[in-house]
Parts: C-alpha cells; sequence; structure tokens
C-alpha cells in the first residue's frame, strides 16, 4: 500500500503519516514534506526515486510523470489496467493527502509581483487532487487538513490488513473526492480573477510587473466565493407551487442559508426569502429590535433602547400594519425572551428569527406545531454581510456591493443629510427620519415608509410611480399617519406626493434628491412649512 503526501501547509502531517506507517503505508513525498517526516524520523520514498526524475525547473515539475499518475489513475480491478502496472512497473497509490500553494494569501498582500503570483500557481498538486478525485473509488483524497483526525482514527482501528482505504465507505470517499474537487474550482477562480485584474502595461517581462492596479472599485465574487455553494436540501417547491427549487449555502457563512431549526415544519421556499429579508432588517439596528416581514417587505417594525422592552418594542411592531401580520415572518435581533414570547402566541406567524431563545421562550413557542423556529447568531450583530448582491439574468448575471448598513448614533448617522427647506426637524423627528430612512432600503421600491417613535405606522412599497406609494401609505396608515414622519428611498420626480404628505398632515420628509425638479419639490414642502432632508447618498454617477 502506498500513500503520497505533499502539502504547503504541514500541519498535523506528522501525526498522520505515522499512522499511515504503522498500518504498513509506503511514504512518497515531495521536497520539503518528504524533509518533515524524515525530520520527525519517518521512513519516505522520495519522488524523485520514484520517477526516476529529479525535481526540476525549480520545483515546477514534481510529480508530473506517469509512474505517479499512472498509480493514481489505474482501476486495478480491470485485467488491461494492471498489465498496464505491471508492464511499467508501476504501483498503485491508495492514499494522497494534496493542499496546495498560498496562491490566494499571496495576491491578498498589495506587495506581490505577477512573478510571485505566478509562482505560486500551483499545477502539480492541483493535477494529484484531479486524478485521485476522479478515481475516488480506488483512491482516497485528502486536502483539508482537518480531515486528518477523523480518517485517522479510522485507519488506525481498521482490521482489514490488505485494504485499509475499506475502513472509509465509498460514500466518504465520494464526499472527499467532492471537497477536493471544490477545493481545486475555488482555486482556479482565484486564479482566473487574479489575472482578469492584472495589468502588464507595455512590459517586455513580468519580472517587476506589479500584480493588480488594486484600484477599481468594481465588484466581483469574492476569491472563493463562487464555488463554495453546497446544496443543502431540495425544497418542496419554489415560489409557486409548479417550480422546482433547493437550498444551497456557503458553509461557515451564517445566515439564513446556515439557519438552525429548533422547531417546526421544514422551510419553504418563501420562508427563506423572508426570513433573509426579516434578517437583514433587524441587522440594521443596534437597539433592541422587531420586524414583522410579509412577502418580503417589513409591515411592522419598531427598536427600542433597553432590551428590557422586547415585548413591547414587539407589540408597536405588530400594530404597525396588524392585519398583514397574520402569516407573516417575525425577526428579532436580541435572545428571545419569555415576555416576548408570550406577547406573541396568540398570532399566527409562520417563522421566527432570533439569535437565540430563553429556554422558556423555546418552550412555550414549541407548542405551537406549525411555528418554525430559526436561530441565526449572526441576527444579533450590526455587522455588514459582505457577500455580494447576485441576481441572475437571462445569459448571465448583475452583482452588487450589498446596500451599506448605516451605523452610528443620530448625529452621526445624519452628519452628511442636509436640510433644505426654511422649517427644520425637531430632534425628535430627526431621530425618526433616520429610523424611517433606514427601514425603507429594506422595503422594495418605490419605497415610502411613515413612522413615528421609531416605529412604522405605513408602507407603501413596489408601486410603479412614488406618488402611488405614498397613496397607499394613506390609505393604510389612516387616521395614525398625522404627524409621523416619511421617507422614500429616491428622489421624488415630482411635486405630486408631497402634496399627499400635506393632505395627511405628515410632520416632516427624508429623501436623497437628485431630481431635476428638486427646486419644485422644495418648493412645495417650503409652501406647506414641511421641513424636508436631503441624505446627499449619491443617487447620479458624478
Ligand atoms: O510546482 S508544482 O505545480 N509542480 C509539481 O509537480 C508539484 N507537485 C506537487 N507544485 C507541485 N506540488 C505542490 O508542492 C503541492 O501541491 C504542495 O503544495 C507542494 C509541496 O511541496 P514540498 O513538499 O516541496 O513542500
Amino acid at each position: 500500500m502506498q500513500a503520497l503526501l505533499s502539502v504547503y501547509n504541514k500541519s498535523g502531517i506528522v501525526e498522520f503519516s505515522k499512522i499511515l506507517s504503522s498500518k504498513g503505508f509506503n511514504l512518497i513525498s515531495t521536497g520539503g514534506t518528504a524533509k518533515s517526516l524524515v525530520d520527525s524520523g519517518l521512513k519516505v520514498q522520495q519522488v524523485s526515486d520514484v520517477t526516476e526524475f529529479p525535481e526540476m525547473l525549480d520545483g515546477r515539475v514534481k510529480t508530473l510523470h506517469p509512474k505517479i499518475h499512472g498509480g493514481l489513475l489505474a482501476r486495478p480491478e480491470l485485467a488491461h489496467h494492471q498489465a498496464d502496472l505491471n508492464k511499467y512497473n508501476i504501483k498503485p497509490i491508495s492514499i494522497v493527502v494534496v493542499n496546495l500553494y498560498p496562491f490566494v494569501e499571496t495576491v491578498s498582500k498589495e506587495s506581490t509581483t505577477l512573478e510571485e503570483a505566478i509562482e505560486n500557481i500551483d499545477i502539480g498538486g492541483h493535477t494529484l487532487i484531479r486524478a485521485s478525485s476522479k478515481n475516488f473509488q480506488n483512491v482516497l483524497i485528502i486536502v483539508d487538513p482537518s480531515d486528518y483526525k477523523w480518517i485517522g482514527e479510522r485507519i488506525q482501528s481498521s482490521t482489514d490488513s490488505n485494504n485499509v482505504l475499506n475502513s472509509i465507505t465509498l460514500e466518504e470517499r465520494k464526499k472527499l473526492a467532492l471537497k477536493a474537487f471544490q477545493h481545486g474550482c475555488s482555486y482556479d477562480a482565484a486564479v482566473s480573477q487574479y489575472l482578469s485584474k492584472v495589468e502588464l502595461g507595455d512590459a517586455t517581462s513580468i519580472q517587476g510587473v506589479k500584480g493588480c492596479s488594486g484600484s477599481d472599485a468594481n465588484v466581483e465574487f469574492p476569491q472563493t466565493f463562487l464555488p463554495l455553494y453546497e446544496k443543502k436540501n431540495d425544497l418542496r417547491y419554489g415560489e409557486n407551487p409548479h417550480q422546482k427549487a433547493a437550498l444551497y449555502s456557503c458553509p461557515g457563512k451564517g445566515g439564513i442559508a446556515n439557519a438552525q431549526l429548533l422547531h417546526g415544519p421544514a422551510l419553504s421556499y418563501n420562508n427563506i426569502l423572508d426570513g433573509d429579508a426579516a434578517l437583514k432588517a433587524v441587522r440594521e439596528f443596534d437597539q433592541c429590535a422587531c420586524v414583522v416581514i410579509k412577502h418580503t417587505n417589513p409591515c411592522g417594525l419598531s427598536v427600542g433602547s433597553n432590551d428590557g422592552e422586547q415585548a413591547e418594542v414587539y407589540r408597536r411592531a405588530f400594530n404597525g400594519d396588524p392585519k398583514s401580520a397574520y402569516g407573516g415572518i417575525l425577526g428579532f435581533n436580541r435572545t428571545l425572551s419569555l415576555e416576548a414570547a408570550t406577547a406573541l402566541k396568540s398570532v399566527f406567524y409562520e417563522v421566527i428569527i432570533a439569535p437565540d431563545y430563553t429556554e422558556e421562550a423555546l418552550a412555550l413557542l414549541s407548542k405551537k406545531e406549525k411555528l418554525r423556529i430559526l436561530r441565526i447568531p449572526e441576527a444579533a450583530n450590526q455587522i455588514q454581510f459582505t457577500q455580494p448582491d447576485i441576481r441572475t439574468i437571462t445569459g448571465g448575471a448583475l452583482l452588487q456591493s450589498p446596500n451599506p448598513i448605516i451605523e452610528g448614533n443620530v448625529s452621526e448617522a445624519t452628519k452628511n443629510w442636509k436640510v433644505v427647506t426654511t422649517n427644520q426637524p425637531t430632534e425628535q423627528q430627526m431621530k425618526d427620519l433616520l429610523f424611517a430612512w433606514r427601514v425603507s432600503k429594506h422595503v422594495k421600491s418605490n419605497a415610502i415608509v411613515l413612522a413615528k417613535d421609531e416605529t412604522i405606522i405605513a408602507i407603501g412599497a413596489g408601486q410603479p410611480n412614488r406618488s402611488q406609494s405614498v397613496d397607499i401609505c394613506m390609505k393604510v396608515g389612516g387616521e395614525k399617519v398625522k404627524g409621523s414622519v416619511l421617507a422614500s428611498d429616491a428622489f421624488f420626480p415630482f411635486a405630486d406626493s408631497i402634496d399627499l404628505a400635506h393632505q395627511g398632515n405628515i410632520a416632516c420628509i427624508v429623501q436623497p434628491g437628485g431630481s431635476i425638479r428638486d427646486q419644485e419639490v422644495i418648493d412645495a414642502a417650503n409652501k406647506y412649512g414641511i421641513p424636508m432632508v436631503f441624505t446627499a447618498i449619491e443617487t447620479k454617477p458624478k
């Protein structure tokens, strides 16, 4: 039995190799790895002794040889493969441990030159991975040092001295092969992404050429992001019953895709979409927050500065639109208390998400058979997920950087805001304007949000024109709209929305500004004496 070891990251390799050696494996290894093993007293055969070729071209060619790849790709169960092995004196290799040159780490450093980057593109190791993964029925491939432990334990306790490999099931070997291909795939994605950014200028040689311009602000898939999606499970159906659907996640990245279902039926496609909206909305706030989501829009949201008032914060969120709350998705950014659980338990909700639950709250809510209870620790953090927003389009995809979270207290968060009217908002109104502005990011455009005391009064979402969204707010909010503040996610193209705001007795307005008719809109606000603020966030290209 032969094992081939060629690793850049040498942690744990000695211990693992000792187990292999104790089980009678012949260890074959490349220069640096062989040295580590020999230094710790292990007997090792150099790859160059197997290939009868030295490592050459500064190590660019080490393992790229039929004596190695024949041993990896052969299917000994086939007579003609066995005949080839015999003819060329090649011995099968049944365990391969590889991890690649640190390309991502290298190009992440500002000072890295193109030449250094190129020398860190692993070819031989990559080829070992592909060959062994293809032949996973006969070869065990390990690319992740965190797998040494469980595999080492299995091999150690194996009683089949003729074929230790049998202690790892075929299904497990397939999973390890999949992991190895994914490892190679994200590696290549990083290389291709890097090369797409390299500027050669008029250089005649790559020596000394600085790797990346690093200057453009375009959004790109993070280097290891794209291939790391793993299928978690199929979903019963998609947005509509006739659509097929599945959930994929980036393991270890948290978020709704990695949420822990503590209780209740399996999540549907729409549950996940709404749960994501709930998570993003509550993470917008550093105060204790509660949101009610319907069809990805918040129909109720409130915050409170005291964590102890979570139940009250829930009640305020619910009262934003009690009729729409039915069947909604609830989100919290604090551990759910028994008081809050008691307050919400009489209403039918599909899903609840929170960073955690007190034991009593969980016990109480678990009595509701149909309620899906999700634990998402990141719900507690007002930290931006760095993942870009990706949207598929026919024939491609659109990427954009995530809408940034607005951080800081009122004076910090509003420091670039400009009051454009004669009348000024009061301090309390500024607080409510900021709240409504934060919420408007989470409402589908054309988005209008009315708020009072840091609580949603009404929203107008997804209408084809802005004044229609204002109109809906007035109708839904009824009497409640009087004295509330209004936020608009984009500029008002006409003054008609200001007329409607005046009819509804809106106290003040926040909007980005940037329309060619800004002055008409400001004049209307001044005519009615409604203070208006521009957020000064760039909405048009410079
Ligand atoms: O330069 S390579 O692409 N050419 C090869 O033939 C080759 N074979 C293994 N790099 C190659 N490797 C890589 O060497 C492995 O992927 C591993 O990262 C590294 C281990 O080298 P050493 O054992 O000398 O430290």
